[in-house]
């Protein structure tokens, strides 16, 4: 892996930890640090060692402010459809990564810093989070999948509300509407996280892959396709070596050894 300017890359037993590391600038998301998520992710594709990602941000007061609106300011539509480009395929990485992504929201998640929470599978948040899609304050939309992915979590009403105000809401708020999952003290939020990250890789990781899959595959089909989804990868896990260590180490009553095989 090449130097990475803008994160913190750690690998905790089986959780790769990323950290957003541009506390000046409240930990937004310039073009480079995009490009670097993009690269981090790619590079562990294919990772057996890896179970589980938690991303949270550095310094104790963002999650990521959003897009970098200094370098955004300056940009053409060429360059703003490029910069959409960047951030749409990292969210959509992120989405369809065949490992459970873990956001650790630590505190302001705006914009692009909440659309790359919502690209994750499940948000923790601190007491001390704020979160908000402010983009009409700046004269633009979400563009990194925000007025899809928010719709989907809060429900239309919410979501419009949050996009067309461009208000900020706190942990609380966001966790009561199911934009945020569970709510701990800041101290606490990296240790859950971690642990979380802990208790699904003593699962079989095929099969928590196939349930992301169709979990996110199903949300954008209707029911009976998505029943066909969950049919079929059903079935291939029936194929897995994982399966058969699974039920037999049931019948045994002993603790199943998953190989991802
Ligand atoms: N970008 C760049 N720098 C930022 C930043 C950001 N998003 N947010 C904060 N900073 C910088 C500040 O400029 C300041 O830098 P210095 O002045 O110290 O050099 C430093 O971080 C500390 O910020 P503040 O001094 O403002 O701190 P406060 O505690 O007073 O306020 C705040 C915190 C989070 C309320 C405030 O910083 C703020 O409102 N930040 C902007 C939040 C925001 O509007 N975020 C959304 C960005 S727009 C698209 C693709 C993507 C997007 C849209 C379209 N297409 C291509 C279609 C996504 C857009 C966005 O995410």
């Amino acid at each position: 892996m090449t130097e990475l300017k803008n994160l913190h890359v750690e690998k905790r037993e089986t959780t790769l930890v990323i950290t957003i590391s541009r506390e000046k600038a409240l930990n937004a998301l310039n073009k480079e640090t995009v490009a670097e998520l993009q690269q981090v992710f790619d590079s562990h594709q294919d990772d057996d060692s890896i179970r589980a990602v938690v991303i949270t941000g550095a310094g104790p007061k963002a999650f990521v402010a959003g897009a970098d609106i200094a370098e955004m300011s300056a940009l053409d539509a060429a360059g703003g459809t490029e910069l959409s480009a960047g951030g749409l395929a990292l969210t959509m990485t992120i989405q369809t990564f065949p490992k459970p992504v873990i956001a650790a929201i630590n505190g302001f998640a705006l914009g692009g810093g909440c659309e790359l929470a919502m690209a994750c599978d499940i948000r923790l948040a601190s007491e001390k989070a704020r979160l908000g899609q402010p983009e009409v304050n700046l004269g633009v939309i979400p563009g990194y999948g925000g007025t899809q992915r928010l719709s989907r979590l809060v429900g239309r009403g919410k979501a419009m509300q949050l996009v067309l105000t461009g208000e900020m809401i706190d942990a609380a708020e966001a966790h009561r509407i199911g934009l945020v999952d569970e709510v701990f003290p800041p101290e606490q939020l990296i240790d859950k996280a971690l642990e979380m990250a802990k208790v699904i890789a003593t699962k079989g990781p095929l099969a928590v892959a196939a349930a992301k899959g169709c979990i996110n595959r199903g949300l954008d089909v209707d029911l009976s396709a998505g029943c066909d989804i969950e049919k079929n990868a059903f079935g291939g896990l029936f194929d897995t070596s994982d399966q058969t260590e699974g039920m037999k180490a049931f019948m045994e009553k002993r603790k199943a050894e998953f190989t991802g095989k």
